[in-house]
């Protein structure tokens, strides 16, 4: 048998199979099987999966451990259809040689200095905390770290998904040289509620450690995006804190009142948001995630779209968005019925990750995607018009100055659980007039704003004030300054109402 130097984990191939290699390697990670112990290598360019054995069922080379850093020979072999080694010697690494071995592996965890997609002062100003996540969230790709995205299940928080999803899954593939390890690797939950709701945290943090357990797992990274409550994800990324678990925060709604910022920055491992920086929400979760993602994978595909669709269903209207509309070749018209469509499929996904058919909703292949929209379309487009029958006759309008104010009661032109939503019932009101006005849909706990042309006016100024007056209606909420929801106790919805 031949004995060969200077190999790298990224250049095994089926040549190599029946050959002895040295390497110089990370453990990430060992697993005790009933047969073998197993372990994860990490050289600095890719993992592989190793084995050593002495009886079944017992440890091997109990004196190297999970993040020791060894040289060690490996004869290459297939199993199944994976290439592995099988180690013949290994020993742990002298100081030096580590700190060499170390170097190594952060440079492939830095992330790409691509070029971002449009040019705008926005994006200078946020590439460091971008630089960063992007950072983070390779060298959990390359050691081993499962990736749990978690995000609002609407179109913008889709998209932002979407674009880092497809950033990460081809590198995952990659790493692990199979592809059932993307489904071991990553997860993605849609939250309903624009917050990481404590049942969700729960729900979610339950399954994280039954499988870590199980599969004796890295603790997860966890992803926020576009969830605006920074007081109640500040709750959840608490829960989450007492499992030291890495979270970073990606979002574009106003953070409210002053020192949330610092609060959340201090919990969470990275907070990224526009009003950071002196801007505001029209820079939408869609376009800060579709650039993250062209900095952890250079190579990344199909995403050039997203910026655009997640700026229509947000009705992001400033330069940035003119430019994203641009490169995503979709005119504005097909952009609005792509959104509409993914609002209407995914408010009845709710909480499943369904990935293939995400995949397909969100334009795995370009000519089968346009087909689909429109049928989609035909159902949302007939479901809104027999909504819109509805709002028509029991929209009331008042005048007050110059100022039109419109009032619906959402919860009874629409069954419950059906689309449209009660944001898209008053967006319909909204729709029907024109010019200064105020529109406010009502339900059971909750007023849903949307305005237009009240300079005025602030959503969350409202709920801050109200807040203040009556503390008793335990009211919550706020959003954008056109556009939010002012929450409160059943109890209290007629004193609000006045
Ligand atoms: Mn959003």
């Amino acid at each position: 048998m031949i004995k060969f130097k200077n190999k790298l984990f990224s250049m095994i191939n089926e040549s190599d199979i029946g050959n002895k290699y040295t390497f110089k390697c990370k453990i990430e990670d060992i697993k005790q099987t009933s047969g073998p112990t197993i372990f994860i290598l990490n050289d600095g360019t890719s993992l592989l999966k190793a084995t050593g054995f002495i009886s079944a069922g017992e440890r091997a080379f109990p004196d190297i451990n999970k993040k020791d850093f060894v040289e060690t020979e490996l004869l290459i072999k297939k199993r199944k259809t994976k290439l592995e080694g099988e180690i013949v010697t290994i020993k742990k690494l002298t100081k030096n040689e580590t700190n060499t071995l170390i170097k190594k592996i952060k440079q492939k965890n830095k992330p790409f200095q691509t070029e971002f997609l449009i040019e705008t002062e926005i994006l200078n100003k946020l590439k460091p905390e971008l630089l960063k996540a992007a950072e983070i969230i390779r060298s959990a790709i390359f050691e081993n770290t499962p990736i749990l995205i978690k995000h609002h299940a609407d179109c913008d928080g889709y998209s932002g998904a979407i674009a880092i999803e497809r950033a990460i899954i081809p590198l995952i593939r990659k790493n692990h040289n199979s592809q059932k390890s993307e489904f071991n690797f990553y997860t993605r939950s849609p939250s309903m509620a624009p917050f990481y709701e404590y049942s969700d945290v729960l729900r979610d943090l339950g399954n994280i450690l039954d499988v870590k357990k199980k599969f004796d797992k890295k603790n997860p990274l966890i992803i926020l995006i576009d969830l605006g409550n920074i007081k109640k994800n500040i709750l959840a990324i608490k829960r989450l804190k007492m499992y030291d678990f890495k979270v970073i925060v990606i979002d574009h709604h106003d953070p409210g009142e002053k020192g949330n910022i610092e609060k959340i920055k201090k919990l969470a491992d990275l907070y990224i948001n526009p009003f950071c920086v002196g801007f505001d929400s029209s820079f939408v979760c869609g376009m800060i995630c579709t650039e993250l993602a062209r900095l952890i994978n250079e190579n990344v595909k199909n995403i050039e779209f997203l910026p655009a669709l997640a700026g229509t269903a947000d009705k992001s209207d400033k330069d940035e968005f003119t430019k994203y509309l641009k490169i995503s070749e979709y005119s504005k018209e097909f952009l609005e019925k792509f959104a509409i469509c993914v609002d209407f499929e995914t408010y009845y996904i709710k909480y499943q990750e369904s990935r293939e058919l995400i995949e397909d909703l969100f334009r795995r292949n370009k000519i089968n995607h346009e087909n689909l929209i429109n049928k989609i379309y035909e159902q949302v487009k007939q479901k809104i018009q027999e909504t819109q029958t509805a709002v028509e006759k029991y929209v009331e309008v008042q005048k007050i100055d110059d100022i039109k104010f419109i009032k619906i009661d959402c919860e009874k032109v629409s069954s419950y659980g059906e689309f449209p939503t009660p944001s898209k019932v008053v967006r319909i009101s909204h729709d029907l007039f024109k010019g200064k006005r105020i529109s406010i849909g009502i339900l059971q706990d909750s007023i849903i704003f949307r305005v237009n042309e009240v300079e005025k006016f602030d959503v969350n100024e409202l709920v801050n004030d109200l807040k203040k007056q009556k503390p008793y209606a335990l009211i919550e909420g706020g959003g954008h300054k056109f556009a939010g929801t002012l929450k409160f106790i059943p109890v209290a919805k007629k004193e609000i109402l006045k």
